[in-house]
């Protein structure tokens, strides 16, 4: 990895000189955020964007860098960052509870600085190649979009944590109508180009940082509506039928439209009950035992009847 100035770099030193020399160290290849305590430090770390490695102090007034790195870990949004900790406490015991609280080196003061420059371009190194192979394994080439395997991930997260905290959790499958007639007419290529386009459409027309959009297979993208009761998502899945209406690609064989058209099926299971406890229930009031597949089931009960139906809607 040649290293660049899109990485971010925060460092954390509650002494100016410290920070002085780190910054004189890596500010030609990186971008370099610099904090002074801890507060700081937490802070510029849930600033977007985010940094890719942080450097941290051991010992600062008030809070010091092993609360810092507890307090990121334990936040969602900071607990993937790399933490080395930088710091003159240079005990194997020092070093080992450093480790144990999650940091991926510790180097200790006063350093070598090449070898520092090198062992901090290793790590960057590593952040890169580890981000490239989560869109390798996460991401639809295709349309840029969350694949399957992702799909399957969250929902299995969102339907234990939607049990946890008692609330309902809706999914929406969409599938794109008469789509065989638009590759026969268009081709294969066009019929790619707007599949990415569908994509796009679909993702910008959620608006919760937690629904997440899925291509699902072919032509069928999959939503994931945390928090959102029956009549939500109805309306979540109508916004983004629209939206692909919208987008106007023309479809002259289709006959529903002038343009691509999509049908959907939502299905949300709803948790009722102090959080914690078991009882599961339908939208329906019928108790039984949700699995993310009977969810997903029920959704593609709805999508065949949208389709049914007439297509271009949303069932129910
Ligand atoms: P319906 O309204 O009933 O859903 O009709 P449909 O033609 O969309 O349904 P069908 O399942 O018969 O056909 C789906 C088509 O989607 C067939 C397949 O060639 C096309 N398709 C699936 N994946 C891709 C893809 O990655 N690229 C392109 N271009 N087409 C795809
Ligand atoms: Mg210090
Ligand atoms: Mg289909
Ligand atoms: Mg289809």
């Amino acid at each position: 990895m040649i290293p660049n100035k899109t990485t971010r770099i925060l460092i954390v030193d509650d002494e100016k000189m410290n920070l002085k020399v780190l910054t004189e160290l890596l500010r030609e290849d990186y971008t370099l955020v610099l904090a002074k305590n801890g507060e700081q430090a937490l802070k510029f770390a849930r600033q977007k964007p985010l940094p890719d490695l942080i450097l941290l102090d051991v010992v600062m007034p008030e809070m010091g860098g092993h609360d810092v790195i507890r307090q990121l870990k334990e936040d969602p949004l900071t607990k993937e960052i790399p933490v080395i900790f930088v710091t003159a406490l240079s005990s194997t015991g020092d070093e080992e509870q450093g480790l144990k609280l999650g940091a991926v080196d510790y180097i200790t003061k006063p350093f070598s600085p090449p070898i520092v420059k090198m062992r901090i371009h290793n790590h960057i190194r590593f952040v890169h190649h580890h981000r490239l192979l989560d869109r390798l394994a996460y991401l639809d080439p295709l349309t840029e979009i969350a694949n399957r395997r992702r799909f399957d991930q969250v929902l299995v997260k969102e339907l234990s944590r939607a049990a946890r905290n008692c609330t309902s959790l809706s999914v929406g499958m969409v599938d794109v109508d008469f789509f065989k007639q638009y590759n026969d007419q268009y081709g294969h290529a066009m019929g790619d180009r707007a599949l990415y386009q569908i994509a796009s459409s679909l993702k910008a027309s959620l608006e919760r940082p937690g629904d997440l959009v899925a291509r699902y297979g072919g032509e069928e993208f999959a939503l994931i509506l945390p928090e959102t009761d029956a009549p939500a998502a109805g309306r979540v899945a109508e916004k983004a039928r629209r939206a692909v209406e919208n987008e106007k690609i023309p479809h002259t064989i289709s006959s529903v439209s002038s343009h691509i058209t999509v049908s959907a099926g939502t299905a949300t299971v709803r948790f009722t009950g102090r959080a914690g406890e078991q009882l599961r229930e339908t939208r329906d009031g019928q108790t039984c035992e949700h699995t993310v597949e009977s969810l997903m089931l029920q959704a593609d009960q709805h999508l065949y009847k949208a389709k049914q139906n007439g297509r271009n809607q949303v069932w129910p």
